[in-house]
């Protein structure tokens, strides 16, 4: 069957997102982030509890400087046709490995974010939220310490490699990828676990899965569908589509 035709007959859809799919904002994707002054560093590295624990100070400026970058970034189309779509389809679930928001600023809700949100600080010691307003009062030190804890430090809240992702958010995410009919993957490069999974789950589960990317991939050969080039330019076109019927 033709994509087309299985859009148009499709009622429960889930989507996977990576950084690809914020590339089109501005914001460098989790390789290619590490440019100019960052280039030294691996980003494996410094998005790693280890990492945050050896030199709290270097990876409290990494994020800082990634949140001026999103500070600075809008959704893009791409994001724009996945808040449009849910406004069509009521059974649609969006998950994503990206830490900017730009989804919800977008206009998405219920947002599965696997991976946290850069926006957020937490107590590294206890994980309780810090308010703005103490790290603003605190941040001659990089990092910020934290009010909750005598020996806790301020850090993203986000999940790092060797970290448990959510329980809950992870649980919601596979019943996702499980209950739909469609998956529909951006921007992905399919290589960190497990968000890689949920796609290989979903077809297990009977779905048929499109993958959007201008590179192969694992992904894109698994996938029922490839649609190689920019979620920005894909994204609409299904969205067109699945609005087409105005369900
Ligand atoms: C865990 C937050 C267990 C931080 C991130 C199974 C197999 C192998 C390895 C593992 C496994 N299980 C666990 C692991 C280890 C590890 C892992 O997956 N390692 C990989 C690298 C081998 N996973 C973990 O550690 C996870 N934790 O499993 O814990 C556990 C259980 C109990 C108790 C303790 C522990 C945690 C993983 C989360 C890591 N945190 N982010 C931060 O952002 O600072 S992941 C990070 O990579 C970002 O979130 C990023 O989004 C994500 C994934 O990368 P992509 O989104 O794919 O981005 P990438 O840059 O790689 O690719 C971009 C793609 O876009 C490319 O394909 C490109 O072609 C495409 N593109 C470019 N432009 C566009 C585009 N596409 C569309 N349009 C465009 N314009």
């Amino acid at each position: 069957m033709d994509l087309h035709r299985y859009l148009l007959e499709t009622t429960r859809i889930a989507v996977l997102t990576g950084a690809g799919v914020s590339a089109e904002s501005g914001i460098p994707t989790f390789r290619e982030a590490q440019t100019g002054l960052w280039s030294q560093y691996d980003p494996m590295t410094l998005a790693s509890p280890e990492g945050f624990a050896q030199q709290p100070d270097l990876v409290w400026r990494w994020y800082q400087w990634r949140r001026e970058l999103v500070a600075k970034a809008a959704p893009n189309a791409g994001h724009k046709a996945l808040a449009s779509i849910q406004q069509h389809l009521p059974e649609f679930t969006l998950i994503t490995q990206n830490v900017d928001g730009l989804h919800q600023q977008a206009g998405s809700s219920d947002v599965l974010e696997l991976h946290g949100n850069i926006h957020r600080t937490v107590c590294s010691r206890t994980g309780s939220a810090i308010e703005a307003s103490w790290l603003s009062a605190h941040a001659a030190a990089e990092p910020p310490p934290s009010p909750h804890h005598a020996d806790g430090l301020a850090r993203p809240d986000v999940v790092w490699f060797g970290e448990a992702l959510d329980e809950c958010t992870l649980q919601q995410s596979f019943d996702a990828a499980q209950d739909c009919e469609l998956m529909i993957v951006a921007g992905t490069a399919g290589v960190v676990h497990p968000a890689a999974s949920l796609p290989v789950m979903a077809q297990q589960a009977g779905a048929r899965v499109v993958d959007i990317n201008p590179e192969h991939n694992e992904i894109s050969r698994m996938a029922n569908w490839y649609l190689q080039g920019t979620s920005a330019r894909w994204l609409p076109v299904l969205a067109a589509t699945l609005e087409k019927e105005n369900r």
